[in-house]
């Protein structure tokens, strides 16, 4: 099977996930390789209406098996409807978070139990996981300070910095218990030296793919 490869792209709040999926975007495409970008929640049309009703501010309470539920929700109709597919045509997609998101901010930040998380892993994917997790990593206080100069917070980013603390230490334990599947980027240093890094790390993941 022509298969491509399925890359995402996590961290906290802030740390440049944006900035340089454009970049890897171009790194790839420089290579002769066809990219599709997308992110969670969201990437196609419904599962964009599911993301505005959870970044959505709002004077409800949002239950925490809600929030939960809407994330898989809306991760169940993005593979079904555009990652499988265009995997399955051979194009690379790399994915502006997917999974080791719902592990941080639900099962770190929310307290959701991991078991919970698993199951509906499992039931959602089945055993569909990212071939590659590029994890942007910086202390919560250089994140929330780049992400508050935006302007408007939503329902995540108006969280305090103890959630996101609980937030970047099970990334950071999601790394350990899973080297092979991570690449770890300092994203404290300038974005030109994190781009020097990913830069490496893309090298290592096209080659050992055209070579395999
Ligand atoms: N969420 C969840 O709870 N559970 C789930 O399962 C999933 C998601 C999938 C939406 O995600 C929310 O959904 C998210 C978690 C939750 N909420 N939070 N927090 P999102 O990815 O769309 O939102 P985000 O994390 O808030 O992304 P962001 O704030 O846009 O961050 P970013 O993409 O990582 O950062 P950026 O926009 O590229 O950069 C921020 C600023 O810093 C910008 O001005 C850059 O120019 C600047 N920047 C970037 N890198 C550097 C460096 N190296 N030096 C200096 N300045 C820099």
């Amino acid at each position: 099977m022509n298969k491509g490869l399925f890359i995402t792209v996590e961290g906290a709040e802030g740390v440049g996930k944006s900035t340089n999926i454009a970049f890897i975007r171009d790194a790839l495409e420089s290579k002769g390789l066809e990219v599709i970008v997308t992110r969670e929640p969201g990437g196609t049309e419904m599962a964009e209406e599911i993301r505005e009703v959870l970044l959505r501010n709002r004077d409800e309470n949002v239950a925490e098996s809600a929030e939960l539920l809407l994330m898989f929700a809306a991760r169940a109709q993005h593979i079904e409807s555009l990652i499988k597919p265009a995997l399955l045509q051979g194009k690379w997609v790399i994915s502006d978070r997917f999974t080791d998101a719902t592990y941080a901010y639900q099962g770190g930040g929310r307290g959701v139990d991991s078991n919970k998380i698993g199951i509906l892993e499992d039931f959602v994917q089945g055993e569909f996981r990212p071939d590659k997790t590029i994890l942007l990593d910086a202390p919560v206080e250089i994140g929330m300070a780049r992400a508050h100069k935006r302007g408007e917070l939503d329902r995540f980013e108006n969280e305090k910095l103890a959630f996101f603390e609980k937030v970047r230490n099970v990334y950071l334990e999601r790394v350990e218990a899973e080297p092979k599947r991570f690449e770890l980027i300092d994203a404290s240093k300038s974005l030109e030296e994190v781009q020097v890094q990913l830069k490496d790390v893309l090298e290592v993941i096209v080659d050992g793919i055209v070579n395999r």
